[in-house]
């Protein structure tokens, strides 16, 4: 750590970048594609416009925001890395950089439970998490605990999951056949290992898991890692109004809220928040939006897994759909970041050298 943090409710530079990610307001957009891997995010990044220039930022934690425009429309591309942990920095810490809606399509890899081949393409409609039970007794067993633990599931964005199954079939290259499946259930994990039914040389008393997630929920297609969580954080979010009446209440009491131009930053002694009106008008809220697209890079029935160039064909279809799906969709104005001050503000183009003399 080099910089100097404040607040350890939401802990910032003075210059106002989140701790983990590093970024500040107007470096991350509004559309976003999140990743696990840089190489995929930098061949994504490939597709955005020439101009204006792209912001990359590689924070101390390891992970990379990419800000660009696809199309003249401002995204971002977030790689990071694998789990909830990350997933939940990620979110939370854009969700404090961001003024207006977020949507978020998570573009990654699974494992899949039925027979669809490698290169497949999931969509999941919604996500279960199966977490390993830390009460279960792994060392000798446990007649009164089960060994993982299973959520309800939650859905994703109806209107962007269709957008982004639309944009998918708009995007296909002619020489691609794999199929694309839409209507599944995903299941996120907390271990690529244990609680993804994988055999290793610890006691995971996970033998029957697979059989046991398959009978449990009904139309479970993939395994992954992170998709539960980004579902679960964007219906929980209960959008902070941002120009609501503020009041003034004592800092280090109060949630955090996002810190924009024009509110007063948290350096002072009080703090200036703009609390959402519960019964007030919800429309006017912002909202989080997220829908996913898997990559089927392993088949837990067959034991296949996904070649290289493979891998490059897919990523480069759906790296294109989803940026095309995030694009087209539709965000009202006053519900966009603001451009003065972004990354992603136009350059007035320097003046000829001789219309100055
Ligand atoms: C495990 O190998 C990782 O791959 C999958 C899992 O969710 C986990 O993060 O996703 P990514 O390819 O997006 O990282």
């Amino acid at each position: 750590m080099k910089d100097r943090i404040q607040n350890a409710n939401f802990p910032k530079t003075v210059d106002g970048r989140v701790y983990h990610l590093g970024i500040r307001a107007g470096e991350v957009a509004n559309r976003i594609i999140t990743v696990g891997s840089t190489s995929r995010a930098e061949s994504i990044a490939k597709m955005l416009d020439a101009s204006p220039k792209i912001f990359s930022l590689y924070s101390e934690r390891g992970f990379l925001t990419i800000t660009g425009c696809y199309k003249s429309v401002p995204i971002s591309i977030v790689c990071i890395g694998m789990g909830a942990p990350n997933a939940d920095f990620f979110i939370r810490e854009v969700r404090e950089c961001l003024c207006g809606d977020m949507l978020i399509i998570r573009l990654g890899s699974c494992g899949c439970l039925t027979d669809l081949p490698v290169g497949s393409l999931v969509l999941p409609a919604s996500s279960v998490a199966c977490t390993r039970n830390v009460d279960f007794d792994f060392t000798s067993g446990d007649p009164w605990e089960v060994p993982y633990r299973l959520s309800k599931p939650v859905s994703a964005d109806p209107d962007l999951h269709r957008a982004l199954r639309d944009a998918l079939e708009v995007t296909r290259p002619l020489s691609l056949k794999n199929l694309v499946v839409s209507n599944a259930v995903n299941a996120s994990t907390d271990s690529f290992y244990s609680s993804q039914g994988r055999q290793t040389s610890f006691q995971d008393h996970n033998a029957s898991l697979i059989d046991h997630l398959k009978a449990a929920v009904s139309g479970l297609t993939t395994l992954e890692m992170e998709t539960f969580w980004i579902f679960h954080l964007a219906v929980s979010w209960r959008g902070v109004k941002q120009s609501s009446s503020a009041v003034v209440l004592p800092l280090d009491t109060v949630p955090a809220v996002p810190v924009f131009p024009g509110i007063p930053s948290m350096r002072s002694e009080k703090v200036e928040v703009h609390l959402p009106s519960l019964d007030g008008n919800t429309s006017s809220r912002p909202v989080i939006r997220a829908a996913a697209a898997q990559m089927v890079f392993a088949s837990r029935s067959s034991q296949a897994f996904i070649g290289p160039d493979e891998v490059n064909e897919l990523e480069k279809w759906s790296g294109r759909g989803v940026l095309e799906a995030l694009t087209k969709f539709d965000i009202a104005p006053e519900r966009l970041h603001p451009v003065t001050g972004s990354v992603w503000e136009p350059i007035e183009p320097s003046r000829p050298l001789k219309a100055l003399l």
